[in-house]
């Protein structure tokens, strides 16, 4: 992505801050086991406002009625670190790069602080995360306030999540190549897990093939743990084991997809093991089908995501009396909750740099947020029917089905931007029995 992207959208976040100082930090390295790590992965926020990708590293952004300043603390470059790791940008390499005002090394960031606090009234930090490197902020303005003959003290400290999150429910299009090209590659991995799925096989063999087109597409592995649940495994919602057999007869529930540039894609299918729906499943599908593109058909801006819920609430409450699943009337059902029972989880959630986006739901006063242009959320209704549930009827039980899509609101309406992975009985079975 272009400087100028991160440029503005820090421009985008010094408008919305009073007199005071920004600081976002680096994600930290997870250890995985004794000296080894989790590949790295930058803090979404972080990445968000500045574009940089190594650790231990911070932005800083300053505002008075005069002047705004950005900074961008950076890890020297290092001789050692470049032999074992490979080479950092440095002050130097990070100057050239990046057009924020000044770049400096880590190792002056505390000393840095002290003096730009000195200035400004107001602090903005990540108020949920406990980086020691935002203690020290915190402890910097601490001990400036006791300090006599200070100009100014900080007197507030706010959460800069919010403001930069509020940013990120707005995507570009920039943002949405991005998102549509990680759609690209997960679409293709969808396709090849319904060609090569047979009985006999193994869950972590389709999810190894997945893996095999998100990897040699560029695309990092996963963009969360897959989920890969053969039968009734289906029902168990976050099913990361992946370990069973895939079953002549029952169906396989793929929650699977792949990040591109730090930009997620959220993608759920369903499908036959052997290829071809029972007629049972077949039944399930289609209300779950029907569901989904119902709500998706209601997306439109102005539309509250509130109301989206209820919406897809009822409707999956109508799809459970029609199977004969749920005997009565539909608001009594949904107001004795009954309804949960087999459609437990939200009909989705924003979806960006993070595969959750953890932008605002509702607005300052509570109230839901209503859908504008460049907002994308999934939508992935699903039902859920437990092999040893004796309250369905027997042909149901240990069927459970989601279908995933990610939805972008337009000025107009919506654009499916994963229209094109097979959905329907027809296409699926299409694909499964393509060679
Ligand atoms: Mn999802």
């Amino acid at each position: 992505m272009n400087e100028i992207h991160f440029y503005n959208r820090r421009t985008q976040l010094l408008s919305m801050m009073e007199d005071g100082v920004a600081i976002i930090t680096s994600a930290p390295i997870q250890t995985r086991s004794n000296d080894t790590e989790f590949p790295y992965r930058q803090n979404s926020d972080f990445y968000y406002l500045c574009g940089f990708k190594e650790d231990n590293s911070i932005l800083v952004l300053t505002k008075t009625a005069e002047s705004i300043r950005t900074y961008l603390f950076v890890e020297a470059y290092n001789a050692e670190h470049a032999l074992w790791n490979g080479a950092r940008l440095g002050v130097e390499g990070s100057r050239e790069r990046f057009s924020v005002d000044e770049v400096h090394d880590i190792a002056s960031y505390k000393e840095m602080m002290q003096e730009i606090l000195r200035e400004h009234i107001n602090l903005y930090i990540d108020l949920y995360n406990d980086s020691p490197r935002l203690s020290e902020a915190k402890n910097a303005a601490q001990t400036l306030h006791s300090m006599r003959g200070v100009k100014r003290h900080v007197r507030a400290i706010h959460d800069v999540t919010y403001l930069v999150r509020s940013l990120r429910l707005i995507k570009t299009p920039e943002e949405i190549d991005m998102i549509k090209k990680a759609i690209s590659i997960t679409t293709q991995a969808h396709h090849e897990a319904m060609r090569v799925c047979k009985s006999g096989m193994k869950e972590y063999q389709l999810q190894a093939a997945m893996n095999y087109v998100f990897l040699s597409n560029g695309a990092s592995a996963e963009a969360y743990g897959s989920i890969v649940a053969g039968g009734n495994n289906a029902n168990t919602l976050h099913y990361v084991d992946n370990r069973d057999d895939l079953r002549d007869g029952d169906l396989v529930l793929i929650d699977a997809a792949c990040e591109w540039e730090l930009y997620a894609s959220d993608i759920t299918r369903t499908f036959p093991i052997n290829g071809k729906f029972s007629g049972a499943q077949c039944e399930v599908y289609n209300a779950v089908l029907d569901v989904q593109l119902k709500v998706i058909d209601s997306i439109k801006p102005g539309v509250k995501r509130d109301w989206l819920q209820r919406y897809s609430e009822e409707l999956l409450c109508d799809a459970l009396i029609t199977l004969g699943v749920l005997h009565g009337e539909r608001q009594a059902l949904m107001d004795a909750k009954e309804h949960k029972k087999y459609a437990p989880h939200g009909i989705g959630h924003w979806m960006g740099l993070d595969v959750h986006d953890p932008c605002p739901y509702v607005d300052e006063s509570g109230e839901s947020l209503a859908f504008e242009a460049g907002m994308v959320m999934t939508i992935e209704p699903g039902l859920y029917f437990r092999a040893d549930d004796e309250s369905v009827p027997e042909r149901y039980r240990g069927i459970g089905i989601r279908i995933e899509d990610n939805i972008l609101v337009t000025e107009n309406g919506y654009e499916n931007l994963s229209a094109m992975i097979a959905k329907s009985v027809e296409e699926i079975e299409g694909m499964c029995n393509q060679l």
